[in-house]
C-alpha cells in the first residue's frame, strides 16, 4: 500500500524552508495558508494521499530571463525578468506584473501562490501567476519605460497567451506600461487577443478595472461591518500607500461617508486631520501617478496636513484601516497598536501587508480582519470580466460591471463566512478565505489525477 504523507505542520514547513532557501516571503505565505489548511484536511485522507498542499506550494514553473535595454544616455542596462506560473487547475494563469527594485523570485513566488487562492475565491475560471522585474521605474523617462517594457515583452510573449497566461498590472505597472507591453505583443505575434488585462478602453480594456481593487476592498470592509450592524458613515480610516489601490480605496471610503486620515508612500505618511476629500485624492492621483511625485509634497498644497518621514500610519487612531502599499508593511507591534487604539476592522488592499505575527494578533483580538486574498480580489475579478468581454468581443456597461464587482465581493465574503465562522459572533476571515480558495483548486487537482 502506498504510504500517504501524514507529516505534521512543522515537518511540512521544514520541507518548504529547505526546498526554498533564502525565500522568506514565499515561506511566510505558505505558512499562513498551511496553518489553516492542515486543520481542514486533518480528516481528509485524499488531500494527504495526493499531496495536494505540497503540489500547490510548488509552482508549475518559474521562468527567469535577462532583459536588456538602453537608457537615454546610451548606457546598456541589464535587468532580470520573471514569470511564475503557480497553478492552472481552474483556468489560465492570471496575475499581475510588478516593476520594483525589490522584486526577486521569493516575492513573485509568494504573490503567485496567494493569487492562486484569490482567483479561486472570485468564482471565475482563473489560475494563479505573477511576474515582474527588478526594474525601477522611478526617475525613468517615458521613452526608457517604453524601451524596457518592449524588451521585457520580447521574451515574455513566448510564455503567455489569452488561454495560457494573462498578466496585468501591479506595483509600478499601470495602464501606460500595459499599453507598451500590449503593443509589443501585438507587433511580435500579429495577434490581437485578450493576452493582458488593465488595457486602455480604446483597445479592449474594461470600464472600472482601474478602480476595482480599491473599491472592492472597501465593499469587503462594508460587508464585514454589516455583520455587526454597522457601516462606514462617520468612520475614520487610516490608509497606507498612494498608488492605484490606496487612492481608489480612499475614494470609495469618502463616497460611503467615511473620513480618510492618512495616505503614504515609501518616504513616510501624510496625516490630514480634516480628511482627504475627492479634490485632495485627485491631487494625490495626479501628483503620484502622472507626475511620479512624493507624498510629502502634499503638505505644501494642503498646509493643515503633517508629514511623518520614514513612518507608517498605524499609530494614528482610527475605526478602520486599509494597508494598500506592499508586503510586510504592518508588523506585530503595529497590529497591537491598532487594536489598542480601538480599530474595529481592517481590510488588506495590498498582498500580505501584515506579517505573520500581526495576523496572529488580529486573530487573537477577534478583529474583523480580511486577508488580501479575499479583500483585494476585486481587481483580478474585473480582470476576469475583461477577459470575458475580450472573448465575446464586446464591452459591458459601467452599471453592469459595478454590480458584478459588488456581487463578486459579496460572494467572497459569503465564502469566508461559510468556512470561517467560529461561532460566538467571530468570523476568522483568514481561515475562511484559505479553505474556500484551497478547496476549489484542490478538488480540480484531484479530478486530474497525478499530473
Ligand atoms: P502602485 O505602484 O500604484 O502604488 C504602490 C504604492 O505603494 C505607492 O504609494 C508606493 O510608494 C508604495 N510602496 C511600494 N513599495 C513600497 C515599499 N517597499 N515600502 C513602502 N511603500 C511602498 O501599486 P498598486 O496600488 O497597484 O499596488 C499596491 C498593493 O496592492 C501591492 O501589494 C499590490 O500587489 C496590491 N494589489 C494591486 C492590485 C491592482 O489591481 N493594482 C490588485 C490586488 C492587489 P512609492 O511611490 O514611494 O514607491
Ligand atoms: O494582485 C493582484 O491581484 C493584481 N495585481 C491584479 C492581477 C490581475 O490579473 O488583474
Amino acid at each position: 500500500m502506498a504510504v500517504s504523507d501524514h507529516v505534521d505542520l512543522p515537518t511540512f514547513m521544514e520541507g518548504v524552508k529547505k526546498r526554498n532557501p533564502n525565500q522568506p516571503e514565499f515561506v511566510q505565505a505558505v505558512q499562513e495558508v498551511a496553518e489553516d489548511i492542515y486543520e481542514f484536511i486533518q480528516d481528509k485522507e485524499e488531500y494527504h494521499a495526493q499531496q495536494i498542499l505540497r503540489r500547490i506550494a510548488e509552482p508549475d514553473r518559474v521562468v527567469s530571463f535577462r532583459v536588456c535595454w538602453e537608457d537615454d544616455a546610451g548606457n546598456i542596462r541589464v535587468q532580470r525578468g520573471y514569470r511564475v506560473q503557480n497553478n492552472n487547475a481552474i483556468g489560465p494563469y492570471k496575475g499581475g506584473i510588478r516593476f520594483h527594485p525589490s522584486v526577486n523570485e521569493s516575492v513573485l513566488k509568494f504573490l503567485a501562490f496567494e493569487q492562486t487562492f484569490k482567483n479561486a475565491l472570485t468564482g471565475l475560471p482563473m489560475g494563479g501567476g505573477k511576474g515582474g522585474s527588478n526594474f525601477n521605474p522611478k526617475g525613468k523617462s517615458v521613452r526608457e519605460i517604453m524601451r524596457f517594457c518592449q524588451s521585457f515583452m520580447t521574451e515574455l510573449y513566448r510564455h503567455i497567451g489569452a488561454d495560457v497566461d494573462v498578466p496585468a498590472g501591479d506595483i509600478g505597472v499601470g495602464g501606460r506600461e500595459i499599453g507598451f507591453m500590449f503593443g509589443q505583443y501585438k507587433r511580435i505575434t500579429n495577434q490581437f487577443t485578450g493576452v493582458l488585462t488593465g488595457k486602455g478602453l480604446e483597445y479592449g480594456g474594461s470600464l472600472i478595472r482601474p478602480e476595482a481593487t480599491g473599491y472592492g476592498a472597501v465593499y469587503f470592509l462594508a460587508n464585514m461591518l454589516a455583520t455587526k450592524g454597522e457601516d462606514l458613515v462617520g468612520k475614520s480610516a487610516v490608509i497606507s500607500g498612494s498608488g492605484n489601490v490606496a487612492t481608489h480605496a480612499a475614494e470609495k471610503i469618502v463616497q460611503l461617508g467615511g473620513k480618510v486620515l492618512t495616505l503614504s508612500d515609501s518616504g513616510g505618511f501624510v496625516h490630514d486631520p480634516d480628511g482627504f476629500d475627492q479634490e485632495k485624492i485627485d491631487w494625490v492621483k495626479t501628483h503620484k501617478t502622472h507626475r511620479r511625485g512624493r507624498i510629502q509634497d502634499y503638505v505644501e498644497a494642503f498646509p493643515k496636513a503633517t508629514f511623518h518621514e520614514g513612518k507608517t500610519p498605524w499609530g494614528v487612531p482610527c475605526d478602520v484601516a486599509l494597508p494598500c502599499a506592499t508586503q510586510n508593511e504592518l508588523l506585530g507591534e503595529d497590529a497591537r497598536t491598532l487594536v489598542a487604539n480601538g480599530c474595529k476592522a481592517l481590510a488588506e488592499g495590498a498582498n500580505m501587508p501584515t506579517d505573520l505575527e500581526g495576523v496572529h494578533v488580529f486573530k487573537a483580538a477577534k478583529l474583523l480582519y480580511a486577508p488580501g486574498k479575499a479583500s483585494n480580489a476585486g481587481g483580478v475579478a474585473v480582470s476576469g470580466l475583461e477577459m470575458s468581454q475580450n472573448s465575446e468581443r464586446r464591452a459591458w456597461k459601467e452599471e453592469e460591471l459595478q454590480q458584478m464587482l459588488k456581487d463578486i465581493m459579496f460572494g467572497i465574503h459569503q465564502s469566508c463566512l461559510t468556512w470561517g465562522d467560529q461561532g460566538g459572533g467571530y468570523v476568522d476571515y483568514v481561515k475562511g478565505a484559505n479553505i474556500a480558495g484551497f478547496k476549489k483548486v484542490a478538488d480540480a487537482m484531484l479530478a486530474f489525477g497525478v499530473v
